[in-house]
Formats: C-alpha cells, sequence, structure tokens
C-alpha cells in the first residue's frame, strides 16, 4: 500500500483517470466550484460543457452508449439534478455506465438550508444502481472505485454520487487503489445447456427476438448463424436501443410493434420463442390483449436476471453472456438436429426471403411515388435518410412517428451503429449525438428528430457548434406532436386536438440553429432533399436541416 499526500478534487479527477474516464460532461456552479479548480490540472479528462443538466445527462448518455466506456458528468446541486432527471432515466433504460456525480454544500451547512439545498442522495435513488454521499475523505478512493465497479457490471448502468464541497477541499495521505472489474458474461453448466438445445431442437417451428445485448456483445455473427441453423425468422424486440440484429440478413423480418396485438399475431404462428438479450415483450400504451400467446414456450438468454421470467413464464431462463451463451449452445444444436430437421429450416429460410425486411423494403421502394409531394412525404423523407446515409455514419433517432417509417429503409448493419429512445422520455436525441461524436471521432452523426422532441434539448445545438462536432440534425418538423394526436383519434376516439400544434408561431429551427453557431436550412422543396442532406452530411461540421413535412394524422 502506498499512501501520498493530496486533495479530495484532485484524488477525485486522479481516480476517475485511472478508472478509464477520458470525458466529463457538465454544468458547474458554485458548489461545483471545488472541481472546476482541479479541472484545469487533469489534462487527460475532457470538461464538455452542456447549457442545461438534462443535455449534460444526454450528452454523457449518447458517448456512454457509443463507446461502452465508464463516462462521467457533473451536474449543479439540487436544481441541476432536478433538470436532469429525464436523462437520468434514459440512461437508465439504455444501461449507461455513467459516475453522475452533483455538487453539494460542505457537509453540515444544509442544516441552515441555505439557497439551492437539498439532500441528494434520495432524488437521484430511484433511477440509479447505487447512491451515496461521500462523507470522508478517506473513502473517497473506495467510493469512486466501487461507483465504477458497481455501473460497469452487467447489466450496466448509472451510479450517482453527491460531492460535498468539504470532502473534496480536505487533505489526506491517500492510498488511491486499484479497479476491480466483474466478469460476469460466462456460460452455464454444461447440463444446463444441454436441457435448453434439447428443447430449442424440439421446435417445428421456432421464432427469435433479437434484443440490444447482441450489440453490445458483438454477437450478430453468432446470431445470424443461430437463426440459420434453426429457420427461424428474427424479431427485432420493440424498444429502439440500438442495432439489435442487422436487418440485410436473410432471417430478418423488422421490428416488433407495440402493438400488442400484431405481436401477439406474430408470435402465435410459433412453437418456442428464443429471447436473445432482449426485454420481453416491453411495450408502452396499455391494451386487454396480452401479446404473448399462451401455448408459446419461452427460451430467455441475458445478462439482466430482473428481465428473466419477469412477466411471462419462461421454460429456460439462462443469465449469461448471450454472446458466450450462443457458442455454447450453437455446436450442441447443430449436433441435435436431425437431416429432416435441418432440410425443414432450410426451406423456412428460403420462404422467408420472399417477404423478408430486404423484400418488404424493395417493394416499398418500386412501389413508392410521392418523391414531388408538398409538403415532404413523411415516408419520402425516410427514404432520402436512407439512402444518404454513408455506410460508416452512426444515426440517433427520436421522431416517434417516423420511426417506424425509417426503420423499414434505413440499413442499420453494425452493432453501435443506431442508438434510439431507450425509455420513451424526450430529449435524448439533441445530446446524445453530441455525446456519440465524442466517443466515435471520424464518424459522420445523423440525428433524426421530430420537431417537439428537438426542444427538450435544443440546447444541445450549442455544443455541438462549440466543439465543431460532424452532426447533421434532421428535423422532422411537422408542425405538432403528432404521434399525440394520433392515440387521441385512436384511443379516446376525438380529434379535436389541443396543445399539440405549434403554429402560432411556428417554431424557426433555421434561426435558433444559427443563434447557436449551427449552420442550417430549411428544406421544404422535395427536389432539393437528397442534396441538402448529402452537403450537410459531407461537410463534416454541425449542420441542422429543417425538413418540412406533411403534418397529416393518419386516422385509422
Ligand atoms: C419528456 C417527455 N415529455 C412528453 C412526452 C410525451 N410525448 C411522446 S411523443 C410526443 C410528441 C413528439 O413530437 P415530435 O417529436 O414532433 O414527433 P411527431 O409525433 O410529430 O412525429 C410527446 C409530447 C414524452 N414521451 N417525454
Ligand atoms: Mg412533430
Amino acid at each position: 500500500m502506498s499512501t501520498k499526500l493530496i486533495n479530495g478534487r484532485t484524488a477525485f479527477l486522479k481516480l476517475l483517470e485511472d478508472e478509464g474516464v477520458t470525458h466529463i460532461f457538465g454544468n458547474p456552479g458554485t458548489t461545483e466550484l471545488a472541481l472546476m479548480e482541479a479541472m484545469p490540472d487533469a489534462p487527460s479528462i475532457e470538461y464538455v460543457l452542456g447549457l442545461q443538466e438534462s443535455v449534460v445527462v444526454s450528452m454523457a448518455d449518447g458517448f456512454a452508449r457509443a463507446s461502452g466506456k465508464l463516462t462521467a458528468c457533473n451536474l449543479h446541486c439540487t436544481p441541476g439534478l432536478g433538470h436532469a432527471m429525464g436523462a437520468l432515466y434514459n440512461a437508465r433504460f439504455s444501461g449507461s455506465p455513467i459516475i453522475v456525480t452533483a455538487g453539494q454544500y460542505e457537509l453540515g451547512y444544509g442544516l441552515l438550508e441555505p439557497m439551492l439545498y437539498e439532500p441528494l442522495v434520495p432524488i437521484a435513488q430511484p433511477l440509479v444502481k447505487w447512491a451515496y454521499e461521500i462523507q470522508r475523505v478517506e473513502d473517497l478512493p473506495r467510493v469512486v472505485r466501487r461507483a465504477a465497479k458497481v455501473a460497469l457490471t452487467p447489466p450496466f448502468g448509472p451510479v450517482f454520487l453527491s460531492l460535498s464541497g468539504s470532502v473534496l477541499d480536505e487533505e489526506r495521505d491517500l492510498d488511491l487503489g486499484h479497479s476491480t472489474r466483474v466478469r460476469a458474461h460466462g456460460t452455464p453448466a454444461d447440463h444446463d445447456l444441454d436441457d435448453v438445445v434439447r428443447s430449442i431442437v424440439q421446435s417445428r417451428s421456432p421464432v427469435i427476438i433479437a434484443g440490444r445485448e447482441l450489440a453490445e456483445q458483438d454477437a450478430f455473427e453468432e446470431a445470424q448463424a443461430f437463426a440459420e441453423m434453426l429457420g427461424a425468422p428474427v424479431y427485432h424486440e420493440p424498444i429502439p436501443y440500438n442495432t439489435r440484429y442487422p436487418v440485410r440478413h436473410r432471417a430478418f423480418m423488422g421490428d416488433l410493434t407495440r402493438n400488442q396485438k400484431k405481436v401477439r399475431e406474430i408470435l402465435g404462428q410459433h412453437d418456442v420463442l428464443i429471447a436473445l438479450g432482449c426485454d420481453l415483450l416491453r411495450m408502452s400504451a396499455y391494451s386487454e390483449t396480452d401479446p404473448m400467446p399462451e401455448h408459446l414456450r419461452v427460451v430467455h438468454i441475458s445478462e439482466r436476471e430482473w428481465e428473466l421470467g419477469k412477466n411471462y413464464s419462461t421454460e429456460f431462463a439462462i443469465r449469461g453472456g448471450v454472446k458466450a451463451v450462443l457458442n455454447a449452445i450453437l455446436p450442441r444444436v447443430d449436433a441435435g438436429l436431425t437431416i429432416e430437421q435441418r432440410a425443414d429450416a432450410q426451406q423456412r429460410l428460403e420462404l422467408m426471403s420472399k417477404r423478408n425486411w430486404s423484400a418488404r423494403k424493395a417493394q416499398a421502394l418500386s412501389s413508392s411515388s410521392l418523391s414531388t409531394n408538398v409538403p415532404i412525404a413523411p415516408s419520402f423523407l425516410a427514404q432520402a435518410i436512407a439512402e444518404s446515409v454513408p455506410k460508416h455514419a452512426i444515426v440517433v433517432e427520436e421522431a416517434p412517428t417516423l420511426a417506424p417509417l425509417l426503420s423499414s429503409v434505413l440499413e442499420v448493419n453494425e452493432p453501435r451503429s443506431f442508438f434510439g429512445l431507450a425509455s420513451g422520455g424526450l430529449g435524448f436525441g439533441m445530446g446524445g449525438a453530441v455525446g456519440v461524436a465524442l466517443a466515435r471521432p471520424g464518424s459522420p452523426i445523423v440525428a433524426v428528430i421530430g420537431d417537439g422532441s428537438a426542444m427538450y434539448a435544443i440546447q444541445a445545438l450549442w455544443t455541438a457548434a462549440h466543439l465543431d462536432l460532424p452532426i447533421t440534425y434532421v428535423i422532422a418538423n411537422n408542425r405538432s406532436y403528432r404521434i399525440i394526436k394520433e392515440r387521441l383519434v385512436a384511443m379516446r376516439g376525438t380529434d379535436r386536438f389541443l396543445g399539440m400544434d405549434f403554429t402560432k408561431p411556428p417554431l424557426d429551427f433555421v434561426s435558433m440553429a444559427n443563434g447557436m453557431g449551427v449552420t442550417a436550412r430549411k428544406v421544404d422543396d422535395p427536389s432539393i432533399l437528397f442534396e441538402a442532406l448529402k452537403q450537410a452530411i459531407a461537410s463534416g461540421r454541425p449542420c441542422l436541416l429543417d425538413v418540412v413535412i406533411d403534418s397529416g394524422v393518419q386516422k385509422a
């Protein structure tokens, strides 16, 4: 053990550095000054300023999602943490390993109830894996090491530390220790694998739901081999966390929707559901129909123990790394299938190729006749984006009614090349794109954001401009909360839309972007859409395209 005389603020930053943190996203106030004083002496950590705390956390979330690395952010005491709660809720569902800190007054001073004071731990606690207020400078190494370990133990997720000024200012002889990582992606015992394989090979009609963990663990190859071997159609889990499965694979059929009835119809055609690294089945609006048919046997493999058997009886629930488990299962399934079963699987695959994602995309493109519509048809915007996005680009999406159109044409084949809304709470996309750009230098970022969604975190544009990041913001501008209107019609049977339009006055995204230093252009003519997208993406600089699309509401 070697100790060294060091103050709390310097020790805190050294500990973060040693845990692999390269960026602190932050918004400072008086209670963060101790940290801000020490930041210039930690040159290997970049401080990224966000102009509101929800943007700060969404930037950190984007960075963590795109890099898979430990990330840090620092918020301004009670009101700052309050601003960030929606974004923290997102980070929890995206499983982002973030050490969220907020500055706190000197220990004991809270008793006098100064401005901005409130105990912070109870506020953060419901949304994080661990929350703690550091009481003594000598605890700092243990607390930061534990925070990093907890955030990075599968399933990853945010943790919260309240950083009191007095702790950061104290000086002590400290041993900073070293980091611990929990290796949790092992495989189950042989006899468990044999049971699962026996169940899988008995299936006459298996179906696979592909989830976020496949991308997080780089398990696309294994998942494709598994689907081919079984002749099983593959659907994306209904939440667009990330790239869940390569859309171009011949067994890929598309996203499961969040419509319980439709999901039940699809799953009802099968005898075994194999859920790979996904939730089962996280939906949105209430329905009397349960999406899970009663007869369906379920095999679920996930690192998230809580998800296993959470909502549905599960024949085999395997906690483990989906990549490692698939690698262990594949040769066993291969050995267990009869010649007849292999031929059936091949036949199923051939039939699938006529109605898989690729076939439906080709059909949609050939039958599309909307290219001259004014205002621009949403499906034409989706096509234009799909055709303009370069192969190495990363797409961030938060555009509720454009999303299904986009996912039916957008080529998403690489892990960590797509990030959508994890929790349903709007406000991730604008800042998330900034974090993604910082995590993946060299990749163009295309952030497709609804006009309503953009306004939850518009300040992110300033950070994008400040750091000159290669982000093209495409605002799908229908001057409304279209999805809320459609739900009002579908669920309440009325089209008296109140509080769902922003036409008086209209939102001027070009001025807002320019006002924050981002080049921007309004696109209302379909004939210039491709050109505008290509130019913006190729510029390698922050740009915003305000694309005026049809605001019509689907009444079916
Ligand atoms: C933080 C938060 N506030 C409100 C909502 C409710 N909400 C869900 S979708 C939506 C409308 C989004 O509008 P826009 O981005 O313009 O997409 P559009 O529906 O027009 O495609 C709203 C307000 C939410 N999900 N999260
Ligand atoms: Mg809208």
